[in-house]
């Protein structure tokens, strides 16, 4: 089975230049994989496919969002309202609300119940192009819960149009029976977790928070040593809230990617670039929590440290629904280019999860993961306060949601 997709621009994110752009693209995939994309002068022979006419208009790789925490019970409307009446987020948590409250509900929740809320939200996202999905566990604490979130993200993966990746993170937060015992709760909960988790194939990567609210370095590094033992790759919430050296600490285990990172040093930057590791910018949460402090934009840049842009989608620090708002949201905020926002959300954020090689770009030998916009320049992606959806998309080739008709022969 063979498509060509033919009259459009192309914003191929390929690396080396700004939108590795191409006027008059041709897009050629056979299976599911991109066979050859150029300009279409440069095209071959293509009598046997099936044309799609693009009419003009901009395609670009299918959106990835690398770093969510969809499947959850429950709000957090309640502790929204704290916070505007001055509570912080550290304090509602050592309260025993924040994380832990939508602990208490996810538990309650029936695997169902968490399914049906995480397809609505994971449904909010594909609207918007994105075709692969990261979700994570954490809001179980007990390895029952645990396992039932990463089996809901495993069915979320069968039910939508969209490669979705689940990732343990059980190093979440302490849970109240284990008050004071954080020690304990790695030991005996998130080690046998991510050893059960990897064992079913429920796991494919492995993360934790390293935080004053969380755990200590040594502590997710035990994690991440049963993670390695599993071989499983890691990631890590690190210096979202202050410095914890959990850069440097995840660095030593080769972290595909440090997320947050508000807090994150130059020794941390560095230790991240020696690492090849990728950094995961998340405007939601900066925004949420009122923080002030910006993630270190230039030292990335300088360093050659790949960014990557995410919702973070949770119920308590970024309620976010949009990934297209995150790229106005990191251009404004933080002053990444538009360019540099996009590449966020296709080829680093890709990276991000190990996916380089299959996802992020259009390039031969990739999956045709494409989406199709209606606007005069891709900077429009980041420019509108939530960019319009786009008018089609398509999945390894097939196309998963189309608003208007592309002249199809
Ligand atoms: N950092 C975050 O921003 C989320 N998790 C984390 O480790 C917050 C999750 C929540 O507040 O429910
Ligand atoms: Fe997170």
């Amino acid at each position: 089975m063979r498509t060509v997709w033919l009259n459009g621009r192309a914003a191929t994110m390929a690396a080396g230049s700004a939108w590795g752009e191409i006027d008059d693209a041709a897009i050629v995939a056979r299976d599911g994989r991109i066979e050859w994309v150029g300009a279409r002068g440069d095209l071959g022979a293509t009598d046997d496919a099936e044309v799609v006419d693009l009419g003009g208009r901009w395609v670009t790789p299918g959106l990835v969002d690398c770093h969510t925490h969809l499947v959850y019970g429950g709000t957090r409307a309640r502790e929204f309202e704290m916070r505007l009446q001055g509570a912080s987020y550290e304090e509602i948590a050592r309260a025993g609300g924040g994380i832990v409250s939508t602990v208490r509900d996810t538990r309650a929740a029936s695997e169902e119940e968490l399914f049906a809320g995480a397809l609505e939200r994971a449904r909010e996202l594909l609207a918007e192009g994105v075709t692969v999905l990261e979700v994570k566990s954490g809001y179980g604490l007990d390895a029952e819960t645990e396992l039932r979130m990463l089996r809901v993200v495993r069915q979320l993966g069968e039910a939508i149009p969209a490669t979705v990746r689940a990732t343990c993170l059980a190093a979440h937060a302490l849970p109240p029976e284990y008050d004071g015992r954080h020690d304990a709760y790695i030991d005996e909960v998130c080690v046998p977790v991510v050893e059960r988790a990897a064992k079913l194939g429920l796991a494919d990567a492995v993360d934790g928070f390293c935080e004053r609210i969380a755990f200590d370095r040594e502590q997710i590094a035990r994690v991440f040593d049963a993670a390695r033992a599993q071989g499983l790759p890691v990631r890590l919430h690190a210096e979202q809230l202050s410095d914890q050296g959990g850069t440097q600490m995840a660095a030593g285990y080769g972290a595909l990617s440090m997320d947050h990172l508000e807090y994150v040093t130059a020794d941390g930057v560095r230790a991240m670039a020696a690492a090849g590791s990728v950094a995961v910018i998340m405007p939601g949460a900066f925004y949420t929590l009122r923080e002030t402090r910006l993630p270190p934009i230039d030292l990335f840049r300088g360093h050659g440290v790949p960014m990557a842009v995410a919702t973070d989608a949770n119920p308590g620090s970024s309620p976010a629904r949009s990934l297209l708002l995150m790229l106005n949201m990191v251009c404004t905020l933080f002053r990444m280019t538009p360019a540099e926002a996009f590449a966020g959300v296709t080829r680093e954020g890709a990276r991000a999860l190990g996916l380089g090689h299959e996802y992020g770009t259009l390039e031969a030998g990739k999956c045709a993961d494409l989406a199709v916009w209606d606007f005069d320049h891709p900077a429009e992606l980041a420019y509108w306060i939530k960019a319009p959806a786009p008018v089609a998309v398509y999945r390894h080739g097939s196309p998963v949601r189309r608003s208007i008709p592309l002249g199809e022969s």
